[in-house]
């Protein structure tokens, strides 16, 4: 037990420790260390203790003790986090992990209810297993956690289609920052009885109670996909491109994504069993899936009609339509393995860029140039899910360049630029991965007073004491500065 905390605390850390048994607490600094940082260990924090309760109503009691005692809970799923909204910075990890339980499988109602520690490819599986889909689907599945995904609103390679998780989320259940619990686990599809409540958590990145379950929508299982990828010169033909397959495929088209060629040369080096399908290298990439519920016939006729159209318009120079379920998973091993590739490459400054989709060509031009002009001989590494505006604008560091440096002398500059021109075109500094710790500075500059006024009346209605993930998405108190009048 650490030393350096009141009696206060050390009588209510043993409480906890009674509720939830051995199998749900462990202080040893080896145990706690991977919950204190995030997948890319750029961020470190502390905690006193991690507690994993097997239930909500274990939950509940563990969060009215941290409540009276006022010890910080830190929610954390998978920890795949991208913002460092699960990195602690005192009290106590509660993690969800072994709260699993698929609670009910509603197929005639076509819904799903899983507890919040749920990984999402167990969902996904659930759901196949009865014949539905579970349309959420993102390189991290394997790992993150629903009760993650939801306070995240996690959006992924499918939104196009399906909309991000909060299209999806038909009820939920929640902890209160004081240990009450509300019970809204409506499965339906209609409710409109005043104020949406789970609308608020969604996306609210553990900041105004913990997510314990989930009644999520599940959709007709299509009969099968198929997957394509073809290559262009530059950001305006892979527009075109979009444009030509959207309209021909509205409804069938559940994901367009784009890279370019060092994202190409980066998956294919570090990355087993990504294979790049074409002879030669191109500059851009796109990556286009589509299902079909009947017969495959006129989707096909559809892809391969519209590829046609656009090679011969030379809007693309060369494609491949993925003639295995195996071919079909190398193409997505390319595009889904550039998380991991860029990191195994070097440092990189992550941009999460939400644009309205016809202004990408322009952004990403004028985004290209302003980080190489602040940051000379830096690698750009756009990427992402442009058929719902979303490019992942990451800079690699230039060779030779110590990573450190490359942090510290230009992440806040070249943020700052590229943040900036994007909501100068109407876009937005955070598509998916939300605000945690490192874009909370970001918040300040870009939300409008009345927006953060709101938002920090919402919390202190939820968290009065702050007790809930403090230090993330702002600070109620020097928001609440920042627009009084
Ligand atoms: P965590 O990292 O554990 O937590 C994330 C935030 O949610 C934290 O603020 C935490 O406090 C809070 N939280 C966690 N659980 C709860 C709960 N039960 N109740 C309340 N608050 C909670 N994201 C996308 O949107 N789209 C992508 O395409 C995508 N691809 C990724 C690919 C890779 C390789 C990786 C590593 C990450 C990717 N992510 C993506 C980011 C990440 O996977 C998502 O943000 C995911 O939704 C986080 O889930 P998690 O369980 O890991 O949450
Ligand atoms: C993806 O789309 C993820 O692969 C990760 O959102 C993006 O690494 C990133 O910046
Ligand atoms: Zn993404």
């Amino acid at each position: 037990m650490n030393t350096d905390i009141s009696t206060d605390w050390v009588r209510a850390l043993d409480a906890i420790k009674e509720i939830v048994g051995p199998a749900g607490w462990f202080t040893d600094p080896a145990e706690l260390e991977p919950y204190l940082t995030e997948w890319r260990k750029i961020l470190h924090g502390n905690c006193k203790m991690v507690v994993r309760p097997a239930s909500t109503e274990e939950t509940a009691i563990v969060v009215e003790i941290c409540h009276q005692a006022r010890i910080p809970i830190t929610p954390q799923g998978g920890n795949t986090g991208m913002v460092g909204g699960g990195v602690p910075e005192d009290g106590i990890v509660l993690c969800t992990n072994r709260m699993t339980a698929v609670r009910e499988l509603d197929a005639d109602n076509s819904t799903i209810t899983v507890e919040a520690g749920c990984i999402l490819s167990d969902v996904q599986n659930a759901a196949s297993d009865s014949g539905l889909l579970f349309p959420l689907s993102l390189a991290a599945e394997g790992s993150c956690c629903i009760g993650g995904n939801i306070a995240t609103n996690a959006g992924g390679n499918n939104t196009i289609r399906y909309g991000n998780i909060r299209e999806i989320v038909l009820g939920l259940e929640v902890v209160l920052p004081d240990g009450r619990v509300w019970n809204g686990l409506r499965q339906l599809r209609k409710c409109n009885t005043g104020y949406d409540l789970k609308q608020l958590f969604i996306g609210s990145e553990g900041t105004l109670g913990i997510i314990t379950a989930a009644v999520l929508a599940l959709t007709p299982a299509p009969k099968g996909r198929l997957t394509a990828m073809a290559t262009a010169d530059n950001w305006d033909d892979l527009l075109k491109l979009f444009g030509i397959i959207n309209g021909r495929l509205t409804g069938s088209l559940i994901a367009f994504e784009v890279f370019t060629r060092l994202g190409m040369e980066i998956t294919t080096r570090h990355i087993a069993d990504a294979i790049n399908p074409f002879k030669q290298m191109h500059a851009f990439y796109a990556l286009i899936e589509t299902v079909y519920y009947g017969n495959d016939s006129a989707v096909r006729e559809a892809l391969e009609t519209g590829m046609g159209e656009a090679l011969e318009q030379e809007i693309i120079n060369d494609a491949v339509i993925a003639e295995s379920a195996r071919h079909a998973d190398n193409l997505w091993r390319i595009r889904e393995g550039l998380p991991e590739a860029q990191s195994v490459e070097s440092g990189v400054i992550k941009h999460d860029i939400s644009i309205p989709i016809s202004k990408i060509p322009n952004f990403a031009k004028a985004g290209s140039k302003l980080a190489m002009e602040i940051i000379p001989g830096c690698r750009v590494l756009p990427f992402g899910h442009m058929g719902d505006g979303n490019i992942h604008f990451n800079l690699l560091a230039p060779e030779n360049l110590d990573q450190e440096k490359f942090f510290t002398c230009y992440m806040g500059k070249v943020n700052r630029a590229l943040h900036d021109l994007a909501v100068s075109m109407g876009g937005s500094f955070s598509a998916e991965h939300g605000i945690g710790q490192i874009k909370r500075g970001e918040m300040i500059r870009y939300r409008s007073d009345v927006e953060m006024d709101l938002m920090a009346r919402i919390k202190s209605a939820f968290d009065p004491h702050n007790g809930m993930n403090p230090g993330k998405i702002f600070d109620p108190v020097q928001a609440a500065k920042s627009t009084a009048r």
